[in-house]
């Protein structure tokens, strides 16, 4: 096991083992056992490309040696960046293969990001597309090789504008040279296999191992509780390495299931909505803000969704108002899905009765889950009434990578998960999300942490003070607005952002706001409010409005 990956004590592996829960497999194998068994049954689409199930198999097989041969070996950490491209699959299952771990970052990271993501992982290769919606990886990873100088190889899937990258489709060996694999001695079902992006409340954002065993167990209940098959055709918008869009059931669900993947490039109703109807995509998945895009289009444009069964939100909360449109204005049944990367997964059930699809977020998928919620003082409160939510079980995090210090916070001594998230439970057991005690903003589904940018910005030279807090809006749900007390009164807000993008922070942490303040409104404790400065912006924005 990769040092610094909590686990599960033995006496709950155990549990998890005898239950069942944990299969024994890893990804390898899942794919081996699919190719096996379906053979040319399509796998992924993307664009005019279709590769069937044991071409996955063969591709990942030659890219495997192709890996090994640049030197990546067992528990490496690889930073994958990839956007929802085919080559995405065969890289991770390769990785997956030789047991070297995918890290996660999403294509909209930037410098600043994949700098810490490199140097904290100890990467060995960093994975990139060329270009991808108008932006050049490859740039991008000039000026990260420059900063972290023990990141080994840059593999490029597309055309590398530089001798010193390697372009992926060069490193699979010819058919036939893959037998080599055979005397690969692979990862355990226990081992990690990948490491997750955490939404952060932290200065750092954290990461999150997840094992073959616990992961592959949260896919099987994805697909058991969607009703995934064979049949079914799984569009993906969302940015494929995010949590959501890869497990719940997302990609790799589908995958475990036999079924089809469709990538699509854009999020937009005028690409999605051809790909449903011609690939006769059954299901998908969306955050609440685009969801709203999507149920305006399709007022006028249902005849393009009727193969869709099931839509599903998640991420952020979805209004009731929305969610009520859903059946009616697209024809598919709503399942609202609120999950975190840490592992618990709630979904509100296919044949659930409107009056809770509609007004919760669902329950835990596995009967081994444990939610608790509670209060201030971590004792249980009442159905209905409002507490932290806490969780454990076969599929949830028992720490963070490399973070001894925060998992002391972040867990509490029995193991239970402190998500943040404030929640009140339904006396059928379902949960609706009523708030958040963490200090992030929920940007329509992009988390940001509040910590991380008020140290970005704190690093100007002008500003003396920052607190970084959530506005409504109408349609992300949530903005970011950023409080400064300033040394420099001429300092302005555009300066500020400006500042923030050239350290190399991604669009979706530049504060939507700049306010600027003599002091800040204290607690009782002296402590900044945040409380007040939320009330604050939010009372100021009414007063515009
Ligand atoms: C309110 N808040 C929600 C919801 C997540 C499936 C679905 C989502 C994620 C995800 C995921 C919410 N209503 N329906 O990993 O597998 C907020 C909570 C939660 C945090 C986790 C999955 N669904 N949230 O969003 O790791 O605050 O995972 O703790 O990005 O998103 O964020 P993340």
């Amino acid at each position: 096991m990769l040092a610094g990956c909590p686990t599960w004590p033995e006496e709950f592996a155990e549990r998890y083992r005898q239950s069942g829960c944990w299969e024994g497999i890893t990804f390898g194998e899942m794919l081996r056992q699919r190719a096996l068994a379906l053979g040319e049954h399509i796998a992924v689409v993307c664009g005019e490309q279709k590769v069937s199930y044991a071409e996955l198999d063969r591709r990942v097989d030659r890219l495997v040696v192709g890996f090994q041969q640049l030197g990546i070996k067992k528990q490496d950490r690889v930073i994958v960046q990839l956007p929802n491209i085919a080559p995405f699959f065969d890289a991770i299952f390769a990785l997956f293969r030789i047991g070297a771990l995918p890290v996660f970052a999403l294509p909209v990271h930037r410098e600043n990001e994949i700098v810490y993501l490199c140097e904290f992982s100890e990467a060995a290769a960093y994975i990139i597309p060329d270009k991808d919606a108008g932006y050049d990886y490859c740039e991008l990873a000039k000026k990260v090789k420059t900063s972290v100088p023990g990141l080994r190889h840059v593999i490029v899937a597309g055309e590398p504008s530089t001798d010193e990258f390697h372009a992926m489709h060069d490193l699979y060996v010819d058919e036939g040279e893959e037998l080599q694999v055979e005397g690969l001695e692979g990862p355990r079902s226990s081992d990690v296999a990948f490491l997750q992006l955490s939404g952060g409340t932290t200065g750092l954002p954290k990461l999150i191992p997840r094992t073959h065993d616990d992961y592959i167990y949260s896919l099987r209940m994805s697909v058991e509780v969607c009703d995934l098959n064979k049949d079914s055709a799984y569009l993906a918008v969302l940015p494929i390495a995010h949590n959501f869009p890869l497990s719940s059931p997302g990609v790799l669900g589908t995958l475990y299931a036999g079924g089809k993947v469709v990538l699509a490039r854009r999020a937009s109703p005028d690409v999605a909505f051809p790909l449903i109807a011609n690939e006769g995509v059954t299901i998908t998945a969306l955050v609440p803000p685009l969801a709203i895009v999507w149920l305006d289009a399709a007022e006028s444009r249902r005849h393009e969704l009727l193969k869709l069964q099931v839509l599903q939100v998640g991420g952020a909360k979805f209004s009731s108002e929305l969610a009520k449109r859903v059946k009616a204005v697209m024809g598919c049944k709503l399942q609202q899905v609120y999950g975190m990367a840490e592992g618990l997964v709630n979904y509100t059930r296919l044949n659930d009765p409107h009056d809770i699809t509609i007004n919760t977020q669902g329950r835990p998928m596995s009967p081994y889950d444990e939610v608790r919620i509670v209060d201030e003082d971590d004792n249980e409160v009442a159905y209905g009434e409002v507490g932290e939510l806490l969780t454990r079980g076969p599929y949830t995090i028992r720490g963070y990578y490399k973070a001894e210090k925060h998992n002391e916070k972040a867990f509490t001594a029995d193991g239970f998960y402190r998500t943040g998230d404030l929640a009140s439970m339904t006396p059928e057991g379902y949960l609706v999300i009523e708030g958040r005690s963490k200090d992030q903003i929920n940007r329509g589904g992009d988390k940001v942490a509040a910590e991380e940018v008020e140290n970005h910005l704190l690093a100007h030279p002008a500003v003396h003070d920052a607190a970084v807090v959530a506005m409504p809006d109408e349609f992300l749900g949530e903005r970011t607005c950023a409080f400064i007390i300033a040394h420099d009164q001429a300092v302005t807000s555009n300066e500020l952002k400006a500042f923030l993008r050239q350290r190399g922070l991604a669009a979706y942490k530049i504060p939507d706001r700049v306010e600027f303040m003599d002091e800040f409104p204290q607690t009782g404790v002296g402590k900044v409010s945040k409380k007040s400065l939320r009330e604050f912006i939010a009372n100021k924005q009414n007063v515009l409005t």
